[in-house]
């Protein structure tokens, strides 16, 4: 592995991106703070202060005010100037925000630069929305009447984000909720504290600029109290959570309690099949970015492949061969011909660990990858061959998500078993399937087929367009978020009914004095 960068170089290389995006001064604490760290090189650039319990409730109050002040009732397009505002910022920041995302979530260029065009894309989606916020006009069973719904702003938003798409997903959220007449009170993950900072910096800059509220977006830091905080507040009227099924399972419930509104982004399990008509080069090109992108730490990262018995052989060997010429460009994200950055940190590196013997404790056969590539200058950076395991049946450690580049390989005589396969996992997140019979792809798209929230033919599993609804079933969580209509999450509809006859009748024929 080339030399990595010192983390000096990274943390100025931090400070100059940050400043340009407007935050001059980090709040930084003199010990017992909380270490921002780059998993480049696994060092600290800076110590953080975490907000306190009475931070996070004020920046809930300060939200809520400036909600009930003043952003519910400006108009949606008058709203759409901030967010546009904020799309053309982020354009001309586009590369101090990947840089930011290069350093703390250890993302290659192209990836990282990929999450902030996603940023400006929903930006986009958001503008045009905010003169589209529709509601159904619908025929009164009553003369003389109209019967139609209204869609309201709904409060507070509380988005709690993970280290893996540290901005893009705060996006899908913020963009579309100012949209939609909503303050933001925004809670990143701990490891991804900067590129949280600096997201707020320019859509500070962005409210100035056209002149809306600051207080429309808070950010607080930290780690689980600060979440729980939010949680808890009654006045955070939705909560939208991106981590993983565990995190969901506490915050589901908890937010159920007081009868808040919950948007949950949890864990994926994803699979694609590969059948034997299947163009291999393209399902090649799909399975090794799907599975060894992102260092397997996208929530859409393909964790399964499941083969056909009849090109089993051949198209897994062709994985390996793959995955041997990645071994080539594992290293600095910076660097140009990098493909695989590390891993977020040791505990993901133990998980790997974990999982890779596990599996072959289970019958698994480890084909290739799952060492760690020491660099003796970064003693606490992880940087490891993404693994492919073949795997006699979808044993307990297959239906877990290790968030690790490990790809497990299963095999399939008939397609309704690699169906079954397919769907027996807990998480519903995304699925794919690469073949090129008809019958099959259709079969896969119907209501008997893939049971997930993202369904592709010939794609791989990772990679969705902003244009299209984020999110999956079962375990996952069924939240949606980013486009099509998953605006309607944000707010508050009402069902309106007005009498403009001069007589009252009652509806289903009632008749009463
Ligand atoms: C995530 O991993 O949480 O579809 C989000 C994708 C990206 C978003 C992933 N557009 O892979």
């Amino acid at each position: 592995m080339a030399a990595l960068p010192a983390t000096d170089h990274l943390r100025e290389r931090a400070r100059a991106a940050l400043a340009r995006c407007g935050v001059e001064h980090l709040d930084e604490s003199a010990g017992g703070g909380h270490d921002a760290r780059t998993p480049i090189t696994g060092g600290t650039l800076f110590q953080l202060a975490p907000s306190s319990a009475a931070d996070v409730d004020s920046a809930v109050s300060t939200a809520r005010s400036a909600f009930s002040d003043v952003w519910r009732d400006t108009p949606a397009p008058e709203r759409g100037r901030l967010v546009r505002r904020l799309g053309e910022l982020l354009r001309e920041h586009k590369s101090d925000l990947a840089d930011l995302v290069s350093i703390e979530a250890g993302k290659i260029g192209s990836e990282a630069a990929g999450e902030v065009q996603e940023m400006i894309d929903i930006c986009d989606f958001a503008v045009g929305l905010s003169r589209q916020l529709y509601g159904r006009t619908m025929a009164s069973e009553r003369p003389g009447h109209r019967l139609m719904e209204t869609w309201h702003p709904l409060g507070v938003v509380g988005v709690v984000t993970a280290f893996n798409f540290p901005v893009a997903v705060w996006s899908w959220n913020t963009a579309v909720a100012l949209v939609c007449g909503d303050t933001v009170v925004w809670k990143p993950s701990e490891l991804a504290p900067l590129t949280a900072l600096a997201c707020h910096g320019l859509l500070m800059r962005a409210a100035a600029d056209v002149g809306a509220p600051q207080e429309v977006h808070r950010v607080v830091l930290g780690g689980r109290e600060a979440g729980e905080r939010l949680v808890d507040d009654e006045r955070v009227a939705l909560l939208s959570a991106t981590g993983s099924v565990r995190m969901g399972r506490e915050v589901g419930p908890r937010v159920a309690a007081r009868l808040g509104r919950c948007l949950l982004e949890l864990g994926g399990n994803n699979a694609a099949i590969v059948a034997p008509s299947a163009d291999m080069d393209l399902a090649l090109q799909g399975v090794a970015f799907g599975a060894a992108g992102t260092a397997g730490q996208r929530c859409t990262t393909q964790r399964r492949l499941i083969v056909h018995e009849d090109v089993a052989d051949e198209f897994t060997e062709r994985v390996v061969e793959a995955y041997g010429k990645l071994g080539e460009r594992i290293g600095d994200p910076f660097a140009e011909e990098t493909l695989v950055g590390p891993l977020i940190g040791e505990k993901a590196h133990r998980s790997m660990d974990e999982a890779l013997r596990t599996a072959a404790d289970s019958g698994g056969r480890l084909l290739t990858g799952g060492t760690r590539r020491l660099a003796s200058e970064a003693p606490d950076a992880y940087y490891v061959d993404p693994a492919v395991v073949r795997m006699p049946r979808q044993e307990d450690v297959v239906r877990r998500e290790t968030f690790a580049p490990i790809l497990y390989v299963l095999t399939y005589r008939t397609f309704e078993e690699a169906l079954e396969l397919h769907n027996g996992v807990p998480q519903g997140l995304s699925g794919s399937v690469f073949t090129r019979d008809q019958r099959e792809a259709e079969r896969f798209l119907s209501s008997a087929g893939c049971d997930c929230g993202i369904a592709n033919v010939n794609i791989g599993t990772s990679g969705a367009e902003i244009g299209g609804a984020f999110g999956g079933e079962k375990a996952t969580g069924g939240g949606r978020e980013s486009g099509s209509d998953s605006w309607r999450a944000y707010m508050r509809r009402a069902t309106n009914t007005v009498n403009y006859s001069a007589e009252l009748p009652l509806a289903q024929g009632v008749s009463f004095l």
